[in-house]
């Protein structure tokens, strides 16, 4: 090489357009199904097109980047799309502040942010990219909701839903956060209305069982949060009698074990009513049947008000229930405010021993789990100890523990624990546990009660009060009443140049053109649906999307499902664990059952990175600490950015930005330039005639180093440890200033190259031009190590005991003053000289010797 290489300096600006623009144009990301290949799905969670790249961003796909040019290295036929959440609030609040249209704003934002992850040099196969807020997108979302519709998967129902006044729109229950709105932390409000949902609770069961079977690639953590999310009770349901109003309605006798009902004859003053005559109840504790003493009802409880009615009590129902609807559901959840109930003005009786008890609204029972009724044990449950304590209601002791006895009148707390059932009538002595099954049989003998699972999970409310997401295809007929709209007419599209005022509900509710159609049935008089599809509907399932992004025929195309899915390894926030990777597990197993595709889990491999933090806070706009991509790829080029987001922390950290960090990176970058630039004036850099290798290997030390340095990155890369595979390679380049350029390897120099390639890619691409190679570092295979390589060396060391030479030891050289120590009392003829006597000292005089004092 010419003596002027030396001059050249390290010129990111330069570099990095001008290899960016060669790889696009040989389409080196670009990939087909190749059955031949052995192919790699790798995906980081498609961004919001907010309109700007920070740290954050980089962070995940610079750390997807690396797994990706790994496996590339490594051979794999690796997929590695990118694309756009591009629905949502954001947009619209543009439009309402800023005129802007939201569908303008968000491509313009696409654009800018594509130009801006095209500088960090990641290997996206943009061939592939789509956003989905495009009609060729989510016309294949409306087709499957018409297909969940058919199924009943989809459905419209009248329920108590999250509303947040600050977005104006209903939110799923993953939406909400400890009672805040996801998106804009407005307290989330509960209210009646009429929503679309998808029947996520039918696969409850099966998402459930998959987190044990097949996410073993997913961090424990995950799989611990969606099994809490789904939530599976074992348990009992049981039907409590009602009494009617004095003098009105009669015995039932659609409960057999009522009729005759001799137990409770002496309690009933009145009889019980027809029609609707009980309480369900869902219990995990029926060895406590016997102890249940009151009613409590969520305040939602249709029955509440319905007993109320015409009662004396009615007007304190009616201001219960309005002081406790405006308690969100987390608050509730969590029951560590104070007890607060009222009485309904009715009783019920225990099936099983036949006494009267009163009914109440109780504000620690959620109208949305189990039944929304809780038979109240006041001596084995806190809550309804607490309760019963505060109006004075009785308590009753059935479980005796082991350890001592419980007094009705002086225990102070509930006893939860297991026990000997007492005053429990024929069930009296046994076990409480064993006396869960034998109650629930009896129950269910009898017809009173049986064995039931209970979910915490919900089903998944998808209607949005909002204009720029999916719409939901379906008319309401004046006659037909809810009408799909046909497969052929798809896809509902969202109208353009609408008016924002950001008043009075939904935009689109107001685009006549929109919403004024004909029946597709009777082709009467009919309007739309202006509810839009929730935006994670478009990320449930994208990633089948990315397989073949262009196909026309349906949302997607089984031949390249079958070869690129599951995804391999998946890469995003841990925000997600319970909403978004529910959802898209629940997707994919709709799917399947719609024989779209073939596949039970979407996600082999999951992980989760830390948040980018400033000044000891995440980044956001509204703490003003964002540092942009743009701006630091402009001062220091991309290596270098890229370098910092992965060695200042491991990805599952947290990682805290630093302007010195970033500067080390770049010293670190300049240093492996101004090495190569060295080497390549030195003799071996140039091929020899017969084109073989310069001065070969190099000695022993040196192979034996960078063998050691593969080694290392390898199973670091292989792990997600970045940060130290990067740790490896600065250490392996200080060994190379050490060794001087004159003595190194070309073996040296390209294992150097190529194993920064994946961090540093730009550079990487240089330098090996540079040290000769026509073909692009992309095309180059990832280097393998020889284990004998790297073989310690070893060193002698000399052992005495108080001074006199007693033995030998061979230690690697880089062993630990520890290791060599205890291995020095080890040695067979040191034992022979301290045994049973007591070692005051252990001198050590590093390489040479061990000198024993006993
Ligand atoms: C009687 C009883 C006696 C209970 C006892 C516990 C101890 P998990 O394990 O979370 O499923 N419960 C049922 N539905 C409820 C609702 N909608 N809102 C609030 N609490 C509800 O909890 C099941 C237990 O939570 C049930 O068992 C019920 O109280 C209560 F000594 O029934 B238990
Ligand atoms: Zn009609």
């Amino acid at each position: 090489m010419e003596n002027f290489m030396t001059e050249r300096r390290y010129e990111a600006q330069d570099i990095e357009p001008k290899w960016q623009a060669r790889w696009e144009k040989d389409h080196l990301f670009k990939v087909a199904e190749d059955p031949k290949k052995k192919k790699f799905y790798l995906l980081e969670m498609l961004p919001y097109p907010s309109g700007l790249i920070h740290m954050g961003h980089v962070r995940n796909y610079v750390i997807g980047d690396v797994a990706a040019r790994y496996k590339m290295a490594q051979g794999f036929n690796v997929l590695h799309p990118m694309g756009w959440d591009a629905f949502g609030l954001p947009a619209e609040n543009a439009a309402i502040e800023r005129g802007i249209q939201p569908a303008k704003w968000t491509y313009n934002n696409i654009d800018y942010m594509r130009s801006q992850l095209k500088k960090l040099g990641i290997s996206y196969d943009w061939d592939r990219e789509f956003a989905t807020c495009d009609p060729s997108y989510y016309r294949w979302e409306q087709l499957i909701f018409l297909k969940m519709y058919e199924r009943g998967l989809a459905y419209k129902k009248t329920s108590l839903v999250n509303w947040c006044p600050g977005c104006q729109t209903v939110l799923a229950n993953e939406q909400v956060e400890n009672g805040f709105c996801w998106r804009c932390s407005s307290q989330v409000k509960q209210e009646m209305m009429s929503q679309w949902f998808f029947k996520i609770t039918e696969y409850a069961e099966e998402l459930l069982n998959d987190i044990d079977d097949k996410l073993e690639g997913w961090p424990e953590r995950v799989r611990i949060m969606q099994r809490e999310w789904i939530g599976k009770s074992k348990g009992s349901s049981i039907k409590f009698p009602l009494l009617c109003k004095e003098g009105e309605g009669e015995v039932d006798t659609a409960l057999p074990h009522l009729n005759p009902p001799p137990a409770y004859a002496k309690a009933t003053a009145g009889r019980l009513t027809k029609g609707r005559n009980y309480i369900e109840i869902f219990t995990t504790r029926p060895d406590t049947l016997f102890g249940a003493t009151f009613m409590s009802l969520a305040c939602e409880h249709p029955m509440v008000r319905e007993l109320a009615k015409g009662t004396e009590h009615e007007k304190a129902v009616q201001k219960f229930i309005e002081r406790t609807a405006k308690i969100d559901r987390a608050t509730r959840l969590a029951g560590t405010y104070d007890k607060d109930g009222v009485f309904v003005g009715a009783h019920c009786i225990n099936p099983v021993t036949g006494s009267k008890i009163p009914v109440y609204a109780a504000n620690f029972v959620l109208m949305e789990y189990g039944t929304g009724a809780v038979m109240a044990v006041p001596a084995h449950d806190q809550r309804d100890f607490e309760f019963a304590k505060k109006y004075n209601l009785p308590i009753k002791v059935v479980i005796q523990p082991k350890e001592h006895h419980l007094d009705s009148k002086t225990m102070t707390q509930a006893y939860e624990g297991e026990g000997t059932l007492v005053n429990s009538g024929a069930f009296d002595g046994l076990w409480s546990v064993d006396a869960i099954e034998k109650i629930t049989a009896h129950l269910n003998k009898k017809g009173i009660g049986g064995p039931t699972v209970s979910f915490k999970l919900k089903d998944w409310c998808l209607s949005r009060q909002r204009y720029w997401g999916a719409p939901i295809p379906i008319i309401y007929c004046e006659k037909c009443g809810t009408v799909p709209v046909s497969e052929k007419d798809l896809p509902v599209v969202l109208p353009q140049d609408v008016e924002f005022t950001g008043k009075g509900g939904s935009p689109l509710a107001k685009v006549e053109s929109f919403i004024n159609v004909k029946c597709p049935n009777c082709n009467g008089k009919a309007r739309r649906e202006t509810d839009t599809m929730d935006t994670f509907v478009e990320s449930s399932w994208y990633m089948f999307r990315y397989a073949s992004p262009h196909f026309e025929k349906g949302p997607v195309d089984k031949k390249a499902i079958d070869y690129w899915l599951p995804v391999d390894q998946y890469i995003g926030g841990i925000e997600h664990a319970v909403g978004h990777l529910i959802y898209c597990r629940f997707f994919t197993k709709v799917m399947r059952d719609l024989e779209m595709i073939a596949l039970d889990e979407p996600v082999l491999n999951l992980m989760t990175q830390g948040m980018v933090i400033k000044d000891g806070s995440k980044m956001s706009k509204s703490k003003g600490n964002i540092v942009t991509c743009d701006d630091m790829v402009k001062k220091y080029g991309a290596d270098t950015v890229r370098l910092f987001s992965l060695f200042a922390a491991p990805p599952e950290k947290d990682l805290d930005w630093n302007d010195q960090g970033i500067e080390g990176m770049h010293r670190f970058l300049l240093r492996v330039w101004r090495f190569v630039m060295n080497w390549l004036e030195t003799p071996q850099s140039s091929p020899s005639p017969q084109g073989g290798e310069g001065r070969g290997e190099g000695e022993p030390a040196l192979q034996r180093m960078t063998h050691k340095a593969i080694k290392k990155v390898t199973e670091d890369i292989e792990r997600y440890h970045f940060n130290t595979a990067i740790a490896a390679i600065m250490e392996f380049v200080n060994y190379l200033y050490q060794t001087g350029a004159e003595a190194v390897s070309r073996q040296a120099i390209e294992t150097l190259i190529i194993i920064l390639s994946p961090f540093a890619p730009h550079v990487a691409e240089e330098l090996c031009g540079l040290t000769g190679k026509t073909t692009s570092i992309l095309k180059q295979s990832w280097p393998v190590f020889d284990p004998q390589l790297i073989v310690e060396d070893t060193m002698q060391i000399v052992i005495q005991v108080n001074g006199k030479l007693r033995d030998q030891i061979t230690i690697p050289v880089d062993a630990n003053e520890d290791e060599i120590k205890s291995k020095a009392q080890g040695a067979e003829k040191v034992v022979q000289h301290i045994e049973g006597r007591q070692i005051k000292k252990i001198i050590y005089v590093p390489k040479k010797l061990v000198n024993i004092v006993v």
